[in-house]
């Protein structure tokens, strides 16, 4: 394969032999009567082995040299597969491909063995899981903490076309690149009661003394870097029962009361929130946020002072970036553990929390942002609430200091929202006790500034700062498109590989070069075909690999606006089948992605994909024209299939909605031209790859915001003026598509013309007519393949790295 190129017979040899003593020592089978899932086990353990001895000189490097520690702390991690992912950058994958071949083992279908680490949602888990991999690739000193989740993200079943969530069991044959660590372990308090007392120089303090506590149980993964450079650690915690907590109960013969009290206490490490888009609120799920903060916090403040002897100089030697505001509770637990637990002033706590910690937000949809009721924290976290009200106090105190009497300004500043019950801000929280506040594209980290922080940041005008998102090029391009690396690499070279920011670049020249338009066509041709395997083996629908792959996977979210892509597809199949003769683009609409359990419209968004599938793939006046899948079960491992195997990228968000989009960058980098709006990094791609090699259409956030404010969003005008959609509509809505159920869109259909949220119909003939320059684009495959070669080669600098040097410099101030 193309990321190494020597393959010394001594490696394979020693690579062959670690295998065989470790299916033999450590899983405790001959090679003669070993399941394929032995040998992964016995793989995955020779090649962390390596992983450990870089992870030792690494770790005792950075001690050594008392390099600065970022700790990025996030509830979501959605890591995927990791055998190939650590063979590849450990330089070892053509050296185990070969030894296993020897043994008669094919690497190629033990890979699909490992079941994915799906620790994440969507866009901010993947996100934290290649930043993981780009901080260690340039050598930052990087702990990721988080839960271990017994279960990630539900595994989705299609029955009748209906999504069904299956509990998704990743542990269940054990995990091969963790370590369980029992000896590190914290006590997490929940509840009880804060008391004051008098210390003995007279001195006022609180005491939190917890009603019940939990213990935090750590394991470590080793997170390696390409060309194995260097090695951090992934901390994820588990909770435990506390042992006398059911000793007491179980001794009195409360047999019951104790094992249900322990699965409580086990319960916070259970399972993944299975939801990205409202903050639903429930008790558990600040138990989480809360948990794996406390633990982290300990466990950092505690290396900090064995390293260091003193506190003080916590942010010289640590920076704590908060995935969201997820870990938002972080703000009132540094402050509690630094105040109560090791006796500092306020205001040496408070200048400590602010210059350690920072803040990424990762959405502004008002349902998504994170408020908890007070009486909620009041009974759960009663410390943090007083130290919450504090800051609010002292804070509010602060602006009517300056001057600052504004009763509008102060309401909107202050961590408690009182319109709709009393309520902790997030947001707010995070904001005023992180010294940075960053967004995550240009267009989002502006609309921060004017809409949900406009407030605060006008009184803290430099606090927010952009960090345009990034993708690891070794997971979205080495290992998911081998083929095209290949031909890169066969190009300009193997520099390619450890600076694709820049030579990337050296591509484009070829963009010219029919010969290398030629392979690129041809490398996407196979990647299409091992797709329209999958199709057919998976689903029994059989696709034409020379049709225009047309592509959207994500979560399935009204503001997505999968909906307007399905009536695309619905106008283009009764286009085609009003005038079958004339020279349509054959095109194959390819969809995936889950929806959260109790996001209703959202199912019935997934029902009405399959739904049209059914009936558009079994109309002979369109066969070859057009087909229709949805492939159940997205996750990073099916991604890593689609994406290389599209010809368009579909992001089509409503404008001033996509935070920044991640998928959007992986398609472009491997060569999916882009049909988006001005949305998210869509912006920033347009820039870099240029207008003429996108596909940019539909409302700006301008004239989205103005519509919103004329409170003009009845679509029925544009519906009767849009003949096309109107025909798509009225055909969805009398059950064109649901014969067993003539009305089961009537009520979505209706909903759209009345009050249409997120400008579906407002958008449908821009995106119409966009759609039929692809089509145009399509027939001319010279233009095509220049501008796909065009956007591969220009994508260069939406790499992790680059975004993780800017966290680096700019936030943490560490590499300098
Ligand atoms: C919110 C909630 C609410 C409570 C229940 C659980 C839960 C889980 C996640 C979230 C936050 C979702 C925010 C998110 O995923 N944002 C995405 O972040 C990507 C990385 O920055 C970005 O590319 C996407 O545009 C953005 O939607």
């Amino acid at each position: 394969m193309s990321t190494e190129s020597l393959v010394p017979a001594e490696k394979v040899a020693a690579f062959r032999a670690a295998v065989l003593a470790k299916l033999t020592y450590a899983v405790g089978k001959d090679p003669e009567h070993a399941f394929d899932h032995d040998w992964f086990e016995a793989i995955a353990l020779a090649a962390r082995d390596h992983l450990v001895d870089q992870w030792m000189d690494h770790t005792r490097q950075i001690y050594r040299e008392g390099q600065k520690r970022v700790y990025y702390l996030s509830l979501e991690f959605l890591i995927g597969r990791l055998l190939i992912d650590n063979l590849s950058n450990l330089g070892l994958l053509e050296v185990a491909r070969t030894a296993l071949a020897e043994l008669g083992v094919d690497l190629e279908h033990i890979r699909t063995l490992e079941p994915d680490a799906a620790l994440g949602n969507g866009g901010l888990g993947r996100l934290a899981a290649c930043y993981l991999e780009s901080m260690s690739t340039l050598g930052v000193a990087a702990h990721g903490y988080g839960i271990r989740y017994e279960h990630g993200l539900f595994r989705q079943q299609i029955v009748d076309g209906w999504q069904q969530e299956q509990t998704e069991n990743w542990l269940e044959f054990g995990n091969p690149w963790e370590f369980e660590r029992p000896e590190v372990n914290y006590p997490v308090g929940f509840c009880g009661a804060v008391t004051t007392q008098v210390d003995g120089q007279g001195v006022v303090r609180q005491a939190w003394e917890p009603g019940e506590t939990v213990r935090a149980i750590a394991y470590d993964t080793p997170i390696v870097g390409w060309r194995g450079a260097s090695v951090n650690t992934l901390r994820l915690w588990r909770a435990r029962a506390e042992e006398n907590l059911h000793l007491e109960r179980f001794q009195a013969g409360d047999h019951i009361g104790a094992v249900s009290e322990v699965a409580r206490a086990e319960s916070i490490s259970r399972v993944l929130y299975p939801a990205d888009s409202s903050a639903a609120g429930q008790e558990l799920r600040l138990r989480q946020e809360y948990f794996f903060v406390s633990a982290s916090l300990q466990d950092l403040l505690r290396r900090h002072l064995a390293q260091h002897g003193s506190l003080l100089t916590l942010p010289e030697q640590a920076a704590i970036q908060l995935n969201d505001t997820h870990p938002a509770i972080a703000v009132a637990e540094l402050m509690r553990l630094l105040l109560d637990e090791h006796g500092l002033s306020w205001e040496q706590a408070w200048t400590l929390t602010t210059g350690t910690l920072a803040y990424t937000n990762h959405t502004l949809l008002p349902e998504a942002l994170e408020t908890w009721a007070v009486a909620l924290m009041e009974r759960l976290l009663p410390r943090h609430m007083q130290i919450i009200y504090l800051i609010n106090a002292r804070h509010i105190d602060d602006l009517r200091g300056q001057g600052i009497h504004d009763f509008g300004l102060l309401r909107a500043v202050s961590l408690i929202e009182e319109e709709h019950g009393r309520r902790v801000r997030m947001g707010n929280l995070a904001f005023l006790g992180c010294h940075s506040v960053n967004g995550v594209s240009a267009l989002h980290t502006q609309l921060m500034r004017n809409t949900v922080f406009a407030e605060l940041h006008r009184l803290y005008p430099k606090r927010i700062n952009n960090k345009t998102n990034g993708i690891t090029f070794r997971r979205w391009l080495y290992q998911a498109n081998p083929r095209l690396t290949e031909l890169l690499v066969d190009t300009v070279g193997a520099a390619l590989l450890d600076a694709p920011q820049t030579c990337l670049r050296d591509i484009e020249p070829y963009a010219d070069k029919a010969a290398f338009c030629r392979r690129f066509a041809a490398q996407r041709r196979l990647n299409k075909e091992a797709l329209v395997a999958l199709v057919r083996e998976r689903l029994g629908i059989a696709l034409d690999p020379d049709a225009l792959f047309d592509v959207q996977v994500k979560r399935i979210h009204e503001y997505k606006r999968q909906l307007l892509n399905l009536l695309h597809t619905v106008a283009l199949y009764q286009a085609i089948r009003t005038d079958p003769s004339t020279d349509w683009v054959p095109r194959v609409k390819i969809f995936a992605g889950k929806a959260a359990a109790n996001y209703l419209q959202a199912k019935l968004i997934i029902k009405l994909t399959n739904d049209i599938a059914r009936t558009v793939n079994a109309d002979p006046t369109v066969r070859g024209l057009l087909k229709v899948v949805f492939i159940p079960n997205y996750n990073v491992t099916l991604a890593e299939s689609i994406i290389p195997a599209a010809d368009l990228s579909e992001q089509i968000s409503t404008a001033g909605l996509e935070a920044s989009g991640t998928s959007n960058m992986k398609f472009a980098l491997n060569g999916a031209l882009t049909i988006g709006t001005l949305d998210g990094a869509n912006v920033e791609m347009r820039e870099w790859i240029g207008d003429e090699n996108m596909f940019i259409f539909g409302l700006t956030v301008r004239q989205v915001e103005a519509r919103q404010r004329a409170g003009d969003l009845n679509a029925e005008a544009a519906i009767a003026a849009s003949p096309r959609l109107s025909e798509a509509l009225l055909a969805i809505r009398s059950g064109v598509f649901s014969p067993d159920e003539p009305a089961r869109y009537a009520g979505l259909v209706d909903g759209l013309s009345g009050h249409d949220r997120y400008m579906v119909c407002a958008d449908f003939d821009a995106y119409w007519n966009r759609q039929r320059q692809v089509d145009a684009h399509w027939r001319t495959p010279k233009q095509w393949w220049r501008s796909a070669v065009l956007n591969t080669a220009r994508m260069g600098w939406f790499s992790a790295d680059r975004a993780i040097g800017e966290y680096a410099s700019d936030i943490w101030r560490v590499l300098d």
